[in-house]
């Protein structure tokens, strides 16, 4: 390894002095301006990671939901999965260290690691539509081949498809093709054979409107067009010729807004989903005959999915074991749905699907999804080999159960949460079971919820405990929630700082909207809170009426007040 030739490349990608990033939720992200020396010192440690695990290692330039201005990188691990926890420390020590430092780092993470600087090394690269990516992509490029790796560019992908391009190298072809071609013929088969199966076929049925969020869903999804002629009509809004990326539109706008997207046309009753975008996560919603809107988001997915599944196995008579994986922010119906109707095993964990998925992995069959509409299915190798051996001997409706789940597990992207994978699953399945979007709505009711963004002077103040569903620091903020909390039936709510934005995260949950309290408008507490920046006081306040339980929220520091 030439070090200094990595020290005169890196000068030309210099670190702004005193810039400390750390490896977040899904990676580095912040301003674009700011992620040059990041972009680049990405590429030299994809290479690194590669050597050490002898395989094809990806890195996707994007901030996936984050606003236009803002840009981000995540390095894809071997199977299609994110980053190894230990790799993400020393990405962020090798994104923090001053220019003299970087090659003494960089050899230090070589040593600790034991990776053999002969070892070859291949990394794959994509990048979103932003206008930042291109530029930001060639740094990820120079890294890489200043420590000697080979690379492949595949240009704009969805952050969904690199995971699945990683995943097919590696797996010596098992799980594909790792072309785009690959990927929609895989999908497509899957998909035409799965809905051969549903009786209705009419048109209405089988169209969905999508809003893109102005971003590379769009480019996709009309590549995907003519894979799906004839099973579903594909409408789509926010394609990115207009508007700005993810700006009051896409799945986070949605789900947190709770509102359709601006630029999409919904007439009454009709199916519409949102992709974020990087098209890694998708929520689905309708407006009644009232006009009133309904958000179906990642917790109602995974009841859909999993309902089907189990419905499979127990047609084709195989007791597997099945477990669905959330966080925090799942909706208290749906994890009571999950656990009291169905019966099916249900496990928290922190945000971010890393978490998730491998709490999935430990299963035969491992659904997971965040609220916020990131998630899939995972199926065990073992488990994979028997449908499909299944598929193949049994007969009649036994062997038509064991045929539908060998088809689905291929549509599915089982290296990660897959917007457009995600909805022909659940296109396929609202046909197969002759299901309308208010029929699927329906299964059970979310408890009334809201979740805020706060800006705040240093969110790092706020640490959580028991999967991010308790505060740790600062001292007497979460029994200031819990008094207020215990107030409320069905109450639930949390604080945390979140790991892909400079805000903290709010979320509350209740019975119902309307307070039981008639008559008591509010309910505050204060308690003071002293920080390396400073004292400032919080204000959790409750107002009875109105809205909802989480009404205002902001911040001002030194002396000033944070309202939950
Ligand atoms: C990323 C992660 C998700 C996470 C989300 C928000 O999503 O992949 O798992 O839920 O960020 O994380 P946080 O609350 O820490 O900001 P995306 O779609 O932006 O890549």
């Amino acid at each position: 390894m030439d070090l200094e030739a990595v020290s005169k490349r890196s000068a030309f990608h210099a670190k702004p002095q005193g810039l400390i990033l750390q490896y977040g939720t899904a990676g580095f992200r912040t301003n674009a301006q700011h992620l040059d020396h990041i972009m680049f010192r990405m590429g030299l440690l994809a290479v690194l990671r590669s050597k050490q695990t002898k395989s094809t290692i990806g890195v996707m330039v994007t901030a996936s939901h984050n606003p236009e201005e803002d840009n981000g990188v995540k390095l894809i691990d071997p199977l299609g999965e994110m980053l190894a926890p230990t790799w993400e420390e020393h990405a962020t020590c090798l994104a923090s260290a001053e220019e003299q430092d970087m090659p003494r780092v960089l050899t230090a993470i070589m040593e600790k690691e034991a990776v053999d600087p002969q070892q070859a090394a291949f990394v794959v690269i994509g990048k979103d539509t932003r206008p930042s990516s291109e530029k930001l992509s060639q740094s990820v490029i120079d890294g890489v081949t200043v420590l000697g790796g080979q690379f492949h560019d595949y240009g704009l992908l969805t952050t969904p498809q690199l995971h699945y391009m990683v995943y097919c190298r590696n797996s010596g072809g098992r799980y594909g093709k790792a072309t785009i071609e690959g990927y929609c013929q895989k999908l497509s088969k899957a998909f035409v054979e799965l809905t051969k199966q549903a009786s209705c076929s009419g048109d209405e049925n089988r169209s969905v409107k999508v809003d893109c969020a102005n971003g590379i869903g769009a480019l996709k999804l009309k590549e995907m067009e003519h894979y799906f002629s004839q099973g579903l009509l594909v409408q789509l809004f926010n394609d990115g010729t207009e508007g700005r990326l993810n700006h009051l539109c896409g799945a986070d706008f949605v789900k947190s807004h709770q509102k359709p997207p601006q630029g999409m046309e919904m007439k009454s009753d009709e199916r519409c989903c949102s992709f974020d975008g990087d098209a890694d996560r998708i929520v689905y919603y309708y407006r009644d005959a009232d006009g009133h809107f309904h958000l179906i988001d990642g917790d109602k997915i995974a009841t859909l999915i999993s309902s089907f599944l189990k419905d499979l196995l127990l047609e084709i008579g195989e007791s597997l074991n099945m477990g669905v994986v959330q966080t925090a922010y799942a909706n208290g119906s749906s994890t009571r749905y999950l656990e009291e109707v169905m019966k099916v095993p249900v496990y928290c964990t922190k945000t971010g699907v890393k978490h998730l998925h491998h709490k999935a992995q430990e299963f035969d069959i491992g659904v997971y999804f965040e609220a916020n509409g990131h998630g899939t299915a995972l199926f065990s190798e073992a488990v994979e080999v028997k449908i499909k051996r299944l598929a193949q001997e049994l007969q009649d409706e036994k062997g038509k159960a064991a045929k539908m789940l060998a088809s689905i597990i291929d549509l599915f992207n089982q290296a990660t949460g897959d917007a457009i994978s995600d909805m022909l699953v659940i296109e396929a399945i609202l046909a197969l079971k002759g299901l309308t979007v208010q029929q699927w709505d329906a299964i059970y009711v979310d408890l009334p919820n809201r979740q805020l963004k706060v800006k705040v002077a240093d969110r790092r103040v706020i640490s959580t405990t028991n999967a991010e569903r308790q505060a740790l620091t600062p001292p007497g903020l979460q029994e200031a929630i819990n008094d207020l909390v215990k107030k409320y039936k069905l109450a639930r709510a949390f604080v945390r700082p979140s790991g892909t934005e400079d805000i903290v995260r709010v979320y509350a949950e209740a019975d119902s909207q309307v307070s039981w309290e008639q008559g008591r408008r509010n309910h505050s507490c204060v308690w003071n809170l002293t920080t390396a920046k400073g004292f400032f006081k919080i204000e959790i306040k409750i107002e009875c009426t109105g809205t909802y339980i989480v009404n205002s929220y902001q911040t001002v520091p030194c002396c000033g007040f944070l309202r939950v």
